[in-house]
């Protein structure tokens, strides 16, 4: 029996798979990993049907290029050789008439991680400062915010912790499996766990204590408990008098705008509870808060995020066992932000990233103020955390490419990443890139996003490349991947796509490497071990990590220590201690809110759709209404409802829940419908109602609100037949 290792990328969170096949056998069974040393035998049923997902007759395997209208669904298939060619020449055309920053590119950060930066050494080299990536409304906006308080962004101690803080994160079996593993081997263990969560999740339902706060209230909730935790001084003193700045600032603003009673008011939570929980976190030996992406999609992110990094700090869980660890970049593997010379892209260039001026938290304003003290403490200036840092801003990116506002996009590059439906304010997406010259997509499969491209372009799978992988510059773990078969007819690795581009963009220097292998074999070479013999000898290798670095090194901020009052946000001009900010409140026309989430255990963000064994257990986009509002708003289960904002209108079929607060609505992420003529993106997906103007905006990144947003449901008017299951193979 032949058996091989392999990194699932179908979703973020990298699974490690054992893959056996008998002699004679052509495929391979994909199982979880039973001797893993951190999350054995994590899988999920995305994992383990990725045969069938990839083998669809869907799949792309020639480069397309459009010839009706943009999103008339008309093709001809080309060779790669002229893609490249037209896509090189038009880029050319762009750059000379608009300069390199009319080029945007927008790259799903997960699937593609083969790339190893590529890209952004290509975009740097081009000159153009307009990466945009989804990780944005992930945790790659978290990491930039964390950075601003203590230098890089942690990792949580989960096999030592005798504390977790869920902020709504919900893993489950079918849902980041492996963290999932770690959470509940740690519950085992006896660790104690506290659950934010408007809802009674799976999470929730075993936490030792439940805050069913409000949503978008998580960052009032954490300034409540830092009350608490200052006021009756269960703070760790020694820390917060040698390793931190800012305190007294700190303690005042708690005291003038976050009374418990304020705290309860905002957030629905008991001034009782508030005030217990924040006791159990703060008295336990250790604790942690590991990131929740929930906290990333709040119109107050920022506020939230850096109150979550002060808890961590001040009841001294940084750098310590079982608490938040700061580890810096992997030292085995020439890392992705070296690969992508952020140096080379000018002073210049830099301030024209469109987003700078206005909300600059994960642009190169504020990497820029960081760079000089990331080198001094982790050697290395510009980290490129979780491929989030110094990115463009999702919004003002969008409105430059469709109204040429401050100066114009003409060419839009989406690589594995369905941007269309991936970002707020799904409609001036349309417009922009129906304003673009060129639009270009490498994909698995034609995407609502893709039918809008004038080239899309056949990727690999990750049963098909190479990898390596360095957890995204966040920790010093690397796992390796073998490829179990070659990718089918003219599908390719993202690598080759950038390197041959490239190569047409004058810039074959820069890229020298033959295969992605070649690429690896360069990475590895710290270790001295070619990617061959490195995953011969190695699943993953962990490299040794001791606790308190910060003591020979101190923090990576400009004061080097944990900055409480945040002088970056006082250099950019916004406000350097935490605060709260909601949306709108509900009003008679839009009564209720709704929140996007509660991912969907059969698909990865937008993906596998058209794949029937996992639509046949997940059919339709369905929003979750408690039983009151149901009646109220005459709903019915199981048949079609609109959920209707200020900006549009989708549907849904409705599923009457009592986990559901009254209310608050559930509107899920991603749905559109593949067998359908018009792909469903626009009737469907979460992006069409999600508003972006600046009052749902969080201020310090521009970042859109997804949890409790005004709006209304009610039955769907016009009804309408769908193909449904019959459609997809
Ligand atoms: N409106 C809205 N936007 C969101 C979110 C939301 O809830 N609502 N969630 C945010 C979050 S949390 C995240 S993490 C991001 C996720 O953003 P992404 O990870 O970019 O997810 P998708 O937008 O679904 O796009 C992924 C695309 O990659 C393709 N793909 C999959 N595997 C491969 C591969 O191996 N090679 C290639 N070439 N392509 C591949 C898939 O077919 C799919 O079209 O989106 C963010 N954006
Ligand atoms: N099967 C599957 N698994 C996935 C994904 C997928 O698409 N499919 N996507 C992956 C990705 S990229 C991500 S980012 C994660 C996201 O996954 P999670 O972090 O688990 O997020 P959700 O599943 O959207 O929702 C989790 C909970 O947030 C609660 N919630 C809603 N609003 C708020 C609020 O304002 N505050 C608090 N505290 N709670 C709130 C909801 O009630 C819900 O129970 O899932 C990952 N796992
Ligand atoms: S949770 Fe599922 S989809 Fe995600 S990496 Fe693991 S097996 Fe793959
Ligand atoms: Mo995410």
């Amino acid at each position: 029996m032949e058996s091989k290792h392999v990194i699932c990328a179908t979703c973020d969170i990298a699974c490690q798979l054992i893959a056996t096949r008998e002699k004679g056998e052509a495929r391979f069974t994909l199982a979880g990993n039973l001797d893993h040393p951190i999350a054995p035998g994590a899988i999920c049923a995305k994992g383990k049907l990725a045969h069938e997902v990839f083998e669809h007759p869907n799949r792309l395997t020639k480069p397309l290029k459009r010839v009706g209208e943009r999103g008339e669904g008309k093709w001809e298939e080309i060779s790669w050789e002229q893609a490249l060619g037209e896509i090189a020449e038009k880029l050319q055309g762009v750059i000379k008439q608009h300069g390199p920053e009319a080029l945007v590119v927008s790259s799903g950060p997960w699937n593609c991680s083969t790339e190893s930066g590529m890209t952004r050494r290509f975009m740097n080299l081009l000159g153009s400062p307009n990466y945009l990536s989804p990780v944005a409304l992930c945790l790659g906006n978290t990491a930039a915010v964390n950075r601003l308080t203590y230098g890089w962004m942690p990792l949580p101690d989960f096999e030592n912790t005798q504390c977790i803080v869920m902020m709504g994160h919900n893993p489950h079996n079918q849902s980041w499996v492996w963290e999932y593993i770690r959470l509940r081997l740690a519950e085992k263990r006896g660790a104690k766990l506290i659950c934010f969560d408007p809802r009674l999740s799976q999470t929730a339902d075993r936490a030792d204590i439940h805050l069913a706060l409000k949503p978008g209230t998580d960052g009032a909730l954490c300034m409540g408990w830092l009350r608490v935790i200052v006021e009756e001084k269960l703070y760790d003193k020694a820390f917060v008098k040698n390793w931190t700045v800012g305190f007294d600032q700190l303690k005042q603003r708690l005291a003038q705008d976050f009374t418990l009673d304020k705290v309860s008011e905002i957030t629905g939570v008991s001034v009782e509870d508030i005030q217990q929980s924040a006791r159990m976190y703060a008295t336990a030996e250790s604790a942690i808060i590991p990131w929740s992406p929930i906290t990333d999609q709040h119109v107050s992110s920022t506020s939230a995020i850096r109150a979550i990094s002060i808890l961590r700090a001040i009841t001294g869980n940084l750098d310590a066992p079982g608490g938040e660890m700061l580890m810096g970049v992997n030292p085995n593997i020439i890392s992705e932000s070296e690969i992508e010379l952020t140096q080379a892209l000018s002073d210049e260039q830099r301030k024209k990233q469109l987003g700078y001026h206005q909300h600059p938290v994960f642009t190169f304003k504020a990497a820029d103020l960081l760079s000089e003290h990331s080198q001094r403490v982790f050697g290395i200036e510009y980290p490129n955390i979780v491929k989030g840092a110094h990115m463009a801003v999702p919004s003002p990116t969008f409105r430059a490419m469709a109204y040429g506002d401050p100066y114009p996009v003409k060419a839009f590059i989406s690589i594995a990443n369905n941007s269309l439906m991936g970002y707020g304010n799904q409609t001036l997406i349309k417009e922009a890139m129906l304003n673009q010259d060129l639009n270009v997509c490498v994909d698995l499969f034609m995407t609502p996003t893709g039918n809008l491209c004038d080239y899309v372009l056949p990727g690999d799978t990750w049963l098909e490349r190479p990898n390596l992988m360095d957890t995204y510059e966040w920790s010093t773990m690397l796992q390796s991947s073998y490829a179990l078969y070659d990718p089918p007819a003219e599908c390719k690795n993202v690598y080759f796509f950038i390197k041959e581009l490239a190569h047409r963009m004058g810039l074959a220097e820069h890229f020298p490497w033959g295969t992605v292998t070649d690429l690896f074999d360069y990475r590895l070479q710290p270790l001295g071990m070619s990617y061959q013999e490195f995953t011969d000898n190695y699943k993953m290798k962990f490299s040794e990590y001791k606790y308190y670095n910060y003591k020979k090194t101190g923090f990576a901020t400009p004061s080097g220590k944990v900055e409480l009052y945040s002088s970056v946000l006082e250099d950019l001009g916004f406000d350097p201690l935490p605060y709260y900010r909601n949306v709108p409140e509900p009003n008679a026309e839009y009564p209720l809110k709704f929140f996007v989430g509660l991912r969907e255990p059969q698909f990865f963000q937008s993906g596998q759709r058209h794949a029937r064994v996992l639509r046949k257990g997940n059919r339709t986009p369905r929003t979750f209404v408690n039983p009151i509002d149901a009646k109220k708003f005459g709903l019915i289960e199981g048949e079609w409802a609109t959920i209707e904002t200020h900006v549009g209108k989708i549907h849904m079929e409705v599923l009457v829940r009592d986990d559901i607060p009254q209310g608050l609505i559930r509107v899920p992420h991603g749905w559109w419908l593949p067998e359908e003529n018009d792909l469903g993106a626009f009737e469907h997906n979460d992006g069409v109602i999600v508003p972006d103007s600046e009052e749902y905006l969080d201020r310090e990144q521009g970042i859109p609100h997804l949890k409790g947003v005004p709006c209304k449901i009610y039955p769907r008017i016009e009804q309408r037949e769908y193909i449904g299951l019959k459609g997809v193979k």
